[in-house]
């Protein structure tokens, strides 16, 4: 072996002296998702399937990155109850044992879905499915009991309109049958947190204004329900605006969120412009997760494009996930990870978060509005490369009080509005209007916060602040 240069040789007598002194330190978490998420009272994880479980390269990342992980089939009916009353768990076990052993969360995906049903009881008369579905739920959820933290106990029951889907649950048992799977589930297993899940339901549409109405009622009955599963199957440059805020009207009502099978497919081919959007785009699921106190965790409909879904469902897309598939990083991967670092901490906050840089920079740009109605006053939070986190905007009410306000800043060329919260923002040309109503009483100050993304080498920053009053 070459002796190492004396000044290496100095060097590696200091690391190996720092060394030394380490374990009196706390141990540093993992450069993982899974423990960026952590540290800011989330899960990032994966989902997978039994048929991946045997390549290697791919079972390292899945183990090693990821906190939390969803078998994508192997809990459905057709897996664990193929033939009446004989159940079947060897798919999930192999999936949901390794998961527990390495630490990792299990989410349970589904008790009770009208599709991967077999034959049996989609043909089973009214009189017996009740029972049927009963047993299901018992035989399964009971078995995962104490393995799995949340179950989605009942999937895709709605239309886009937001009334009841027409599935053969809904014909044979009418509109109780999903107050009946609840009350099963929570009897199987009383810890595991029980869920809503459905597609389409991310932003404010009339879909998910019929989750909003059907768990308020659920709610109401008194059945156990505690969370609602937003799928998060979208598409590039395409996140709905409301995503926070929906996410927020159901955190009001008191149950957790989740985004549980999130991927963000793209048109084919892929292209490093599509690549970026869609990094932006990752990064404002991610950070509209960190702005709701009540958003659990996010999980992708598996990590890498070489097991994505997306191509067989969506002829024309695909490139969905933050792995390509000879399971490299996209740039995905970097915008999750700053967001998980740098994202909004919704009040109360959790636990302090590490931020790329040491520190908020403020640059507060006061603008009383005309006759003093209301001022506003931005501070950067953190900025990176080719992006920006601006909080908190300070709203704060003149001398007497405001029925509502709204807030104008002008964004420089190029830039976009990747994620806000307890905003509503709206862009038109260069100029971005947040507006809010509900009154704001005499000298009362409100926040919201948003991440914007700039091209690679711009220094630029929002400006032009101001705030204006009915
Ligand atoms: O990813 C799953 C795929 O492997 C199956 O072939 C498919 C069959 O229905 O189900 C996929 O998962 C779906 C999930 O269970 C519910 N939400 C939509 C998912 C994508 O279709």
């Amino acid at each position: 072996m070459t002796p190492a240069h004396p000044r290496l040789r100095v060097g590696i007598l200091m690391a190996v002296l720092v060394g030394a002194l380490l374990p009196a330190l706390p141990a540093q978490a993992a450069d993982t998702l899974g423990d960026h998420a952590k540290a800011r009272g989330r899960y990032f994880g994966s989902a997978t399937d039994n048929t991946a479980l045997n390549d290697a390269p791919y079972t390292a990342i899945l183990r090693s990155e990821f906190g939390q992980i969803t078998p994508k089939n192997s809990l459905k009916w057709d897996a664990t109850e193929p033939s009446r009353n004989i159940f079947n768990f060897t798919g999930g076990d192999a999936i949901v044992n390794p998961a527990r052993q390495g630490g990792q969360l299990v989410r349970g995906h589904t008790l009770v879905w009208h599709s991967q049903a077999p034959a049996w009881v989609q043909s089973l008369p009214a009189g017996q499915l009740l029972d049927a579905m009963r047993n299901h739920i018992t035989h399964v959820a009971g078995h995962y009991a104490g393995s799995v933290v949340a179950w989605d106990v009942v999937n895709e029951a709605l239309n886009e309109n937001g009334t009841r889907r027409n599935s053969f649950f809904q014909q044979r048992l009418g509109d109780g049958y999903i107050a009946e799977a609840f009350r099963a589930a929570r009897a199987a297993d009383p810890a595991a947190k029980l869920y809503l899940s459905d597609y389409n339901v991310e932003g404010l549409n009339p879909k998910s204004d019929g989750m909003y109405a059907l768990v308020q009622s659920l709610r109401a009955q008194g059945v156990p329900i505690d969370g609602v599963a937003l799928q998060g199957h979208l598409a590039v440059g395409q996140i709905p605006v409301t995503l926070t805020q929906n996410m927020q009207r159901f955190a009001a009502l008191g149950l957790d969120v989740a985004i549980t099978q999130l991927d963000i497919r793209m048109p084919t081919p892929r292209t490093a412009a599509k690549d970026t959007q869609q990094a932006a785009d990752y990064a404002t699921v991610v950070t509209a997760c960190l702005a709701v106190a009540r958003c659990v965790g996010i999980t992708l409909w598996d990590y890498t494009d070489k097991y994505s879904f997306v191509p067989l469902d969506y002829p024309g897309q695909g490139f969905a996930l933050p792995w390509d598939a000879t399971l490299n990083r996209k740039p995905a991967y970097a915008s999750i990870r700053a967001a998980l670092l740098i994202g909004p901490n919704p009040s109360p906050s959790p636990s302090p978060s590490p931020s790329p840089s040491p520190s908020p920079s403020p640059s507060p740009s006061p603008s009383p509005s005309p006759g003093g109605a209301c001022s506003v006053v931005a501070t950067t939070q953190s900025q990176w490369g080719n992006g920006y986190v601006i909080q908190p905007v300070t709203v704060t009410a003149g001398g007497s009080a405001i029925p509502s306000w709204t807030v104008t800043f002008t964004l420089p060329a190029g830039h976009t509005i990747t994620g806000s919260w307890n905003a509503t923002v709206t862009r038109s040309g260069q100029t971005v209007t947040v507006r809010r109503t509900g009154s704001l009483g005499a000298g009362a100050a409100t926040t919201f916060g948003f991440q914007g993304s700039r091209p690679n080498g711009s220094a630029r920053l929002p400006s032009g602040y101001a705030c204006t009053s009915p």
